[in-house]
């Protein structure tokens, strides 16, 4: 019985992590991105649009990446507890706040879920959001009472309004599963990234409910076959290298913070900010700023 067991597990398994990942060092890259500054730029920080699916861990990964800088659990963001519809509605910028009292160098903006064509976030207010052009506390919902449409909208956007990393959440589990109309968006919002030179990544959130090797243990995360497979389903589906793809384990049940998940969100972020500074900083040669 034991050998029949041990073969099942080799099939799920590769011999070999086939990302690297600097399990146990997670101090390293914290301190890594605490001391990140922003330079050849006029911005003071880099913002990050997060989009995704309905339910996809928008919410949660914002609050993940929160919880692992205050080293503990926090609720920012607000995830959708009852996994049902809508529940950020508002165009809200999320601040990391650090020991004296200011924020670390990169903010995030958390949208609505994109559903399908009737109903969630358009792809047009999205594109919007990506230019700068939404004030904040915009309401994507255009079926409140409160959606105006001259509400919101700003006019002469500045580098820091603008998005300089687009952040696309899609679960693990749910890949197979997202509707045409979200991914006709997704990729609507994409090509708008693409055409003004945005950075992208895919952040590939759930993968403890898409293999059971890494619900038991997040560190065979890189070596879990499943984990790749999803992956490179969510490369073929929304056109993006799997060198920017990240699989994270947000927090949701946990009452701790646990130093592999926050290593993997480190080592996300870490990218996310990097590649989105050479965009910044490559708007500021083109526009002719002044560099140091
Ligand atoms: N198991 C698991 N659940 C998650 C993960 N990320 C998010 N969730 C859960 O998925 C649900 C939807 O998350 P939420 O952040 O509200 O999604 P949003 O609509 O994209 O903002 C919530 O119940 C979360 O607790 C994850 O990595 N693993
Ligand atoms: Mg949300």
């Amino acid at each position: 019985m034991e050998g029949k067991g041990f073969n099942q597990s080799r099939q799920l398994e590769f011999d070999q992590p086939w990302r690297k990942m600097p399990w146990g060092k997670k101090d390293q890259i914290e301190q890594k991105l605490r001391s990140f500054r922003l330079k050849g730029s006029s911005a003071r920080f880099v913002r990050i649009l997060v989009v995704g699916a309905v339910g996809a861990g928008k919410s949660s990964f914002i609050n993940s990446v929160n919880n692992a800088f205050q080293g503990r659990i926090t609720s920012g963001a607000l995830v959708d507890g009852i996994g049902g519809t809508r529940f950020t509605t508002k165009y809200k910028t999320h601040y990391i706040k650090t020991e004296d009292g200011s924020h670390l160098p990169f903010v995030f903006n958390d949208i609505m879920g994109l559903e399908d064509k009737e109903s969630g976030a358009d792809a047009e207010d999205i594109i919007r959001a990506m230019n700068g052009f939404l004030q904040e506390g915009f309401n994507f919902d255009r079926t409140s009472s409160m959606f105006e449409m001259d509400l919101g909208y700003r006019s002469n956007p500045s580098v820091e309004d603008q998005t300089s990393c687009l952040v696309n959440i899609i679960a693990a589990d749910k890949i197979y599963l997202m509707n045409d109309g979200v991914i006709g968006k997704l990729k609507k919002i994409r090509q708008a990234a693409t055409d003004r030179g945005i950075p992208q990544v895919i952040i590939m959130t759930k993968p403890d409910l898409a293999c059971p090797l890494v619900q038991q243990d997040i560190r065979k995360i890189f070596i879990s076959k499943k984990i790749k497979e999803k992956m490179e389903l969510c490369s073929h589906r929304l056109g993006i290298p799997m060198n920017y793809i990240f699989p994270v384990k947000n927090y949701h049940e946990d009452i701790d913070t646990d130093d592999d998940m926050d290593l993997l969100i480190f080592k996300a972020l870490d990218q996310i900010v990097n590649i989105a500074a050479d965009f910044l900083k490559e708007q500021s040669f083109n526009y002719g700023e002044k560099t140091d």
